[in-house]
């Protein structure tokens, strides 16, 4: 049996439905400022807003404006907690002043208030890959020591102003994520910086890391200097990485890039750098800007609990590492097909024992409470005449999953805080910046086009998961 306190809710970050960008306090982050792409056609990050393009999260799904119907339908899941991100813009706008906005705070002490009416817990992430835009483009993100500071001033005025309504906070999304420097959307939603246009992408992608991570060792310290019964995570995009065989090169290679999985977790969990990094930096020749102070501060600021997403596993091989038309699109070299897994419509491989073997990998390698604070299946959905939406292919998806992570409670003996589905309520997705890759257990009715009434409705997997959730995850 699951513990009776275990948190079961749903998860989204402020820049993917809150909407409320314009005609409000809010500053542009730097998810604001990227257009909406689709299947096929990659999201463009623009210089600034452009009058003419369509940037889907301006009005997201104006969560800004119908909060308490969005709540009151979680509260009829029976959710027992809610994460969401606080929009570092909100509070503020251009991420360099003195005093944070007031109307931006008032809003979440308003949405806070309304999740606590129904014993709903937030948890909250300080930044879903919502830096100022402002700060990206006039300090170069976080190649810039100065952002640890405006980073840290922002977790401090959050902490103080929720420190009797949020207990659970998280410090970056998928920090882990911009290890795929060569992708222009991870450097810039991560770090707020376009590695490729740095002499070496790898370098500057190290030296964002590492400023982060003093950044949110910081926050930590300052979090629990301010409440010290506030759990602090992390949050890392978890995607284990199997051998294509047991040939010994395969399972070599696994683990080699497993260390670009764990590199963040484990300076945030262990308080230093890991031997394999301290190594390719020797063998590199990387010299990186770590102050001894930095090393102090990383060291007394780890995280309490490691909060994780997990949606599919990779798999690699080292054959198609030698010969690229083996590897799973001929042009992502080591990654290759799964014979043994289905993949989503979007291509990511639909694996729930993968889940398992995540956390115990993880919960062996820290020992610390874990929280699964995103899994879910973003598919097409259709909504019917009488409104109804049966997205049984959901609850096919979740239900394997809660299998999975059950066996890994009750028969491994992993210390799960808690389970979230991702965008428990249709939002924007956040790599294709469209709306037509649904999660949601509750449809909104708002196309690619912008067009839609923003019209809530119920789908089969709301009532699913409401049942799971009353039986403490017994019925599935
Ligand atoms: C994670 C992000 C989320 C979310 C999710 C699904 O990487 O933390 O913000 O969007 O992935 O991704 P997508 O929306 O692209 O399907």
């Amino acid at each position: 049996m699951l513990n009776e306190k275990f948190l079961w809710g749903g998860a989204l970050a402020a820049h993917q439905f809150e909407g409320g960008v314009v005609n409000t306090s809010k500053g542009f982050s730097v998810a604001d400022v990227m257009t909406a792409g689709s299947h096929d056609v990659p999201r463009k990050i623009t210089d600034d807003v452009v009058d003419g393009n369509y940037y889907p999260n301006h009005i997201g799904i104006d969560f800004y404006n119908n909060y308490k119907e969005d709540i009151a339908l979680f509260a009829e899941m029976g959710f027992k907690c809610f994460r969401t991100s606080i929009a570092w813009t909100r509070i503020f706008p251009l991420g360099d002043e003195e005093e944070p906005n007031e109307e931006g705070l008032k809003f979440y002490d308003d949405v806070f208030d309304e999740l606590l009416k129904y014993n709903i817990e937030p948890v909250i992430t300080l930044s879903h890959f919502e830096m100022p835009f402002h700060l990206a483009k006039n300090y170069g993100g976080f190649m810039n020591r100065k952002v640890i500071d405006f980073f840290v001033k922002f977790a401090e005025v959050c902490f103080k102003r929720y420190k009797y309504k949020v207990k659970y906070w998280m410090t970056f999304n998928e920090i882990n994520n911009q290890m795929n420097y060569k992708s222009n959307l991870f450097g810039w939603t991560n770090a707020g910086v376009h590695f490729n246009e740095y002499p070496n992408p790898e370098l500057a992608m190290y030296q964002c890391a590492h400023y982060q991570l003093v950044a949110s060792a910081k926050a930590v310290q300052v979090g629990k200097s301010i409440n010290p019964s506030f759990e602090i995570g992390n949050m890392i995009a978890m995607v284990p990485y199997y051998p294509y065989s047991c040939n010994p090169s395969d399972m070599v290679l696994s683990v080699q890039e497993m260390h670009n999985r764990w590199f963040f977790c484990d300076v945030q969990c262990r308080g230093h750098y890991p031997a394999y990094s301290l190594k390719l930096f020797e063998r590199k020749g990387y010299k990186l800007d770590i102050s001894e102070e930095d090393k102090s501060d990383l060291k007394k600021g780890c995280v309490d609990y490691i909060g994780l997403s997990y949606y599919m596993s990779n798999t690699v091989s080292s054959e198609a590492k030698n010969d690229l038309k083996k590897s799973v699109d001929g042009s992502s070299a080591y990654t290759t097909k799964n014979p043994y897994i289905k993949v989503t419509d979007w291509g990511w491989g639909i694996d729930p024992e993968g889940l398992r073997y995540a956390l115990n990998i993880m919960y062996e390698r820290y020992e610390k409470p874990l929280f699964i604070v995103e899994n879910g299946f973003g598919a097409i959905d259709i909504k019917e005449e009488d409104g109804s939406c049966h997205d049984f292919h959901r609850i096919e998806y979740l239900r394997e999953h809660i299998k999975e992570m059950k066996k890994a409670v009750e028969e491994d003996g992993v210390e799960l805080m808690g389970y979230t589905v991702w965008g428990c309520i249709d939002c924007v997705s956040f790599t294709t910046g469209e709306m037509k890759k649904r999660y949601g257990m509750i449809y909104v009715d708002r196309n690619n086009d912008g067009s839609g009434t923003l019209k809530r409705s119920t789908k089969d997997s709301f009532y699913w998961y409401k049942q799971v959730i009353e039986s403490n995850g017994e019925l599935l």
